[in-house]
């Protein structure tokens, strides 16, 4: 059973990381994955019922990354909580390496999905939640999205179907740094009142600081409990959050840090 404190420190080990990782391969995003770190920590050490001994058990639940480019925290949580060792992290992004800078189940299986072509995951979800009902598996599926895909339609013709088909088996969970690619997504294409959209879809809505452990834990535990329909955490969440040059600045989406700017990130992280 891990502590507040421990999920904290697993959160700090990530995003240490994730630094080395993109500093490594010279390319790939570090902004949005510090941002999902405190999440990723509480979902791959206290959330998730997963065993990375046996990562295909049926009774797992399933966690789907629809922002495929923020992979670096999964793959973070997931060499920290044992599913391969830490050195492979090393590899992130080069040729033949199973931690692709988009995750494909083709090399990584245990990713569930294949993803980084925005706007699907929310899709791949509901089928996969319609699924378990149909087959009577009690299990939950995740999603994570992004606020940047709910510029796409995809998103809001899975919200409406989730709803349809009362998929309180479904607990989507949004990355909301009110960042995307191209700038501030208020900026680029006016995104709220996010939340209260979904929840006028019908969707069970929770809104939680991304950076506060005991939120993230309440928020989770509020979600497995609800009945009757689909729950959308929308986490508060900051980009490039734990490096003070790197918070909330567009242009740490998707630009490595130089070695320099790697060892003060590093710095800063350990201190
Ligand atoms: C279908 C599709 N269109 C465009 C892109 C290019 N793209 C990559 S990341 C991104 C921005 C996504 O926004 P968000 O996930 O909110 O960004 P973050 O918070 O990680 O900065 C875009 C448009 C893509 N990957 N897939």
């Amino acid at each position: 059973m891990q502590t507040l404190d421990d999920l904290k420190n697993k959160a700090k080990q990530i995003r240490i990381e994730i630094i080395k990782m993109v500093a490594e391969a010279k390319s790939g995003h570090p902004g949005g994955p510090l941002g999902l770190a405190d999440i990723f920590s509480a979902l791959y050490f206290h959330v998730l019922n997963h065993n990375p001994k046996d990562p295909f058990m049926e009774t797992r639940d399933r966690l789907v990354l629809s922002n495929g480019h923020v992979c670096a925290v999964r793959y973070a949580a997931m060499a920290l909580s044992g599913y391969f060792p830490l050195e492979e992290l090393s590899t992130f992004r080069k040729l033949g390496s199973r931690l692709q800078g988009h995750p494909s189940t083709r090399y990584l299986p245990e990713a569930e999905t294949s993803s980084g072509s925005l706007g699907q995951g929310l899709s791949v979800a509901c089928g996969m939640a319609l699924g378990a009902k149909l087959k009577n598996q009690f299990h939950k599926v995740y999603v994570c999205i992004s606020d940047g895909e709910c510029g796409e339609g995809m998103t809001w013709e899975a919200a409406q179907s989730a709803v349809h088909y009362k998929l309180d088996n479904l607990i989507a969970f949004m990355d909301r740094n009110f960042i995307q690619i191209d700038g501030f997504t208020e900026e680029v294409l006016k995104l709220e009142p996010l939340g209260e959209k979904f929840q006028k879809f019908g969707w069970n809505l929770i809104q939680a600081d991304g950076h506060n452990m005991e939120e993230i834990l309440d928020s989770f535990e509020k979600a497995k409990a609800h009945t009757g329909s689909p729950t959308l955490i929308v986490f508060r969440t900051i980009l490039g959050k734990g490096v003070s040059f790197m918070e909330n600045k567009p242009e740490w989406h998707g630009n490595p840090p130089n070695n320099e700017q790697a060892e003060k990130a590093l710095a800063e992280l350990n201190a």
